[in-house]
């Protein structure tokens, strides 16, 4: 896909500040967000006690790291209200985080703390070549999932039409795409691959040619490179990468510019730092590691050094789009994602990528892992793509070599050997928001 040539800055006197002058702000927006946090946070205030540390030890950003980490299971502990900074009659949108593992969390916003969702989220708009008279099919979940609405003031901010579809309805999304002329697609990426898919077999429209979607703005989950050329040569857009949590913000922490080399982090907002996440010390710049995110400026649940779980590692150099501000690299997975087969570690992401470098798989799969006895077994249940299927009249017995080249695309990666189940085209599950592809039979088994 070629680059595009018009993204622009949107905030430039942020964007491209020097480091010198960026880590000045952050500083004094860190003294400000720590006196904050402490003085109308009992919780801060006890860990701070507890670390026997006080507002005023922390002046610079070497001093960060007397702070302690904050966990998720802090904000569940503190559930509904126990991490507002701010009194419930300033608080204009609420979103609690869906609870499966026990209490939701909550995050909330004022009328300055939505200024600058919208604002992060303009930034993102533009990067990508967001212009006026571009429609944006929002098509991330509306609700209490806060895709749908960052995505919706971002594109309000940024003078954008919008066109609040939500999730679902694929059929709808297709017809609408293609009477109303969108051109800019927001969905989760396994999303956007199913509505490609769905355009050609269902509704005979080949995005390329018949809708006007140039630019897609995909995140909320794991992705791999394979996946971002399936997708763009499926669309014919764009692919650009999105990255942020409820807990911070929803999106609008990070996301790619046009030179697609990593996600550029809004620094004037979110603090990063990139921890060993067995034992909680910075690593060295470059290493992978866990992110933790502090925030500078958010006034009503403001977090310090909250560990996000997920792995990445970050680059200060400049980048040639003309940002300062740091930059992380896509996400591999969560740290509590991580698989471990057989004693060898890996993420689902790097299944992925092994999988989609085959050309017969198609992008739908499932990880299924095991113990059916003492040894753990991998199965990768993959459907071949359409034409594929159809060209063998649906009779799978007749790809054992598509089998065998995904079984060695993934043991090359992975080093594990997978069990490559072929399953008919249009078996699996489709996803209309964040894709579930691994199922762990093994949890609950000794
Ligand atoms: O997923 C916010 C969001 C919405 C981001 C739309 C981008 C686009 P949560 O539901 O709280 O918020 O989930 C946050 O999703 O900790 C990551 O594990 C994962 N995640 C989000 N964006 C990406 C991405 C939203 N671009 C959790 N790549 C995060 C990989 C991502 N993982």
């Amino acid at each position: 896909m070629k680059r595009r040539e018009d993204g622009w800055i949107f905030e430039p006197e942020y964007e491209t500040m020097t480091r010198e002058k960026l880590c000045s702000l952050q500083e004094e927006r860190l003294r400000k967000i720590v006196r904050h946090c402490f003085e109308r946070i009992p919780f801060y205030k006890q860990k701070f006690k507890d670390a026997c540390v006080t507002p005023d030890d922390i002046r610079t950003l070497d001093d960060l790291k007397k702070i302690p980490l904050t966990t998720k299971e802090d904000l569940r502990k503190a559930y509904p209200f126990g991490m507002l900074a701010a009194d419930i009659s300033a608080v204009l949108e609420l979103h609690a985080s869906s609870g499966t593992t026990g209490h939701p969390t909550t995050c909330a916003y004022t009328k300055q703390d939505l200024e600058v969702w919208s604002k992060v989220m303009a930034r993102i708009y533009a990067s990508a070549g967001t212009k006026k008279g571009d429609i944006v099919q929002n098509a991330y979940g509306y609700g209490l999932f806060t895709g749908g609405l960052g995505f919706h003031y971002g594109a309000l901010e940024v003078g954008a039409a919008i066109l609040p579809i939500s999730a679902g309805q694929t059929e709808r999304q297709l017809r609408l795409a293609k009477e109303l002329g969108t051109t800019i697609l927001t969905c989760t990426p396994t999303y956007a691959a199913h509505l490609g898919e769905y355009a050609l077999e269902k509704l005979k429209i080949d995005p390329k040619k018949e809708l006007k979607w140039r630019i897609g703005l995909f995140g909320a989950e794991a992705w791999s490179e394979e996946l971002r050329h399936r997708i763009e040569e499926l669309l014919g857009l764009e692919a650009f990468d999105v990255y942020g949590l409820s807990e911070i913000i929803g999106p609008g922490v990070s996301a790619e510019c046009p030179q697609h080399s990593g996600l550029h982090i809004y620094e004037d907002h979110f603090l990063a730092e990139i921890i060993n996440p067995s034992t909680g010390e910075p690593v060295r710049e470059g290493e992978v590691g866990e992110l933790v995110l502090t925030t500078l400026t958010r006034e009503t649940t403001p977090q310090l050094r909250f560990r996000t779980g997920d792995l990445t590692k970050l680059v200060t150099e400049e980048c040639e789009c003309g940002r300062t501000i740091a930059r992380m690299d896509r996400v591999i997975g969560r740290a509590d994602d991580m698989l471990k087969v057989r004693g060898v570690k890996f993420w689902p992401s790097t299944v992925e990528h092994a999988l989609l470098a085959v050309d017969g798989s198609s992008q739908n799969y499932e990880i299924i892992v095991d113990r059916p006895e003492e040894l753990d077994i991998m199965t990768l249940r993959v459907e071949p793509k359409k034409e594929l299927f159809e060209k063998v009249g649906g009779d799978l017995s007749k790809l054992k070599w598509l089998q065998e080249e995904i079984s060695n695309s993934v043991k090359s990666v992975v080093t594990v050997k997978a069990q490559v189940e072929l399953v008919p085209y249009g078996s699996l599950p489709r996803f209309l928001g964040k894709a579930k592809r691994v199922r762990d039979l093994r949890k609950g088994k000794s």
